[in-house]
């Protein structure tokens, strides 16, 4: 086996303490994603989105890895053959585990963009409406996020990895949102194998050959053993 793809969700960053979006309680239950991760949210009420991401980007400041995550690093480190991750998430918990490579393909809390020029930056802890952007002065910065109606980012480079995976994992996620729901699919239509680690079986958890159920703390560490024989 030469490549793994995975494509992480919320789920991996909540024994860390970070909310996921559907579970009781999870972030979606305090806003509805309509005024807070969309674009017309965000042109109705600035103030609104900025401390929902001024919020999230607090919380995963003080948040640690767990030991999914780490397992991640572990077999990005030690497998012969090539890992990438996909993750939905715009936490940092991946990267502060040591994962070398990371897509985020709905963008990250660390870092803000230019709704005017299109410039990126390191997005400071707290944002407020009428940011100026540090390149055009523009008063448009926003969170670098991407909202619904919004086209994630690296699809393309996505679909060339998807192509060409032999496994492919989807860690806690609940299979709701598109592009990200239908890779399941595109990775098996090129022939890869497929495993879902969940909680239990997601939405789309029929798409996929193989379930390890449980926390992911406890069943990537289990499965990256079996991987590299060890
Ligand atoms: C686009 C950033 C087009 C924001 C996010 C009708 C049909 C199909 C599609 C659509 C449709 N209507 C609209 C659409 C498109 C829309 C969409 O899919 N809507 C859904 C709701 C139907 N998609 C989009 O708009 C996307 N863009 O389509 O663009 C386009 C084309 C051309 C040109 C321009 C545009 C953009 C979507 C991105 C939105 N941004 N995130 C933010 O973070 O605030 S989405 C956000 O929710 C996440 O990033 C993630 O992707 C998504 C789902 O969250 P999950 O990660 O799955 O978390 P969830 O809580 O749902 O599930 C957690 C899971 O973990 C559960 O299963 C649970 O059991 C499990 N779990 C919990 N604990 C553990 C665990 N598992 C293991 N261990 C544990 N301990």
């Amino acid at each position: 086996m030469k490549k793994i793809v995975i494509l992480t969700g919320a789920g991996i960053s909540a024994e860390s303490g970070l909310g996921t979006f559907r579970d009781e309680g999870g972030l979606w239950a305090q806003h509805r994603v309509e005024d807070v991760a969309t674009p017309e949210g965000f042109q109705r009420n600035p103030e609104l989105v900025m401390d929902f991401y001024n919020t999230r980007r607090a919380q995963s400041a003080t948040a640690l890895p767990n030991a999914g995550h780490k397992a991640l690093v572990r077999l990005e480190a030690d497998f012969a053959g090539e890992v990438v991750l996909i993750t939905q998430n715009v936490d940092d918990l991946h990267e502060k585990a040591g994962m070398k490579r990371v897509m985020h393909m709905h963008g990250a809390l660390s870092g803000a963009l230019c709704a005017a020029c299109e410039h990126r930056w390191p997005a400071p802890m707290i944002m407020a409406p009428g940011d100026a952007c540090p390149a055009c002065k523009a008063p448009a910065a926003r969170p670098d996020i991407v909202w619904f109606g919004e086209m994630p980012y690296d699809m393309d480079i996505i679909y060339d990895h998807l192509a060409d995976a032999d496994l492919f994992a989807s860690v806690g996620t609940s299979g709701n949102v598109y592009p990200a729901a239908g890779f399941v699919s595109e990775a098996r239509r090129n022939g890869a194998r497929t495993v879902e680690f969940n909680l239990e079986a997601s939405a789309a958890g029929a798409l996929f050959q193989d379930r390890r159920l449980g926390p992911a703390s406890e069943t990537l560490p289990a499965w990256v053993s079996e991987l590299l024989g060890a």
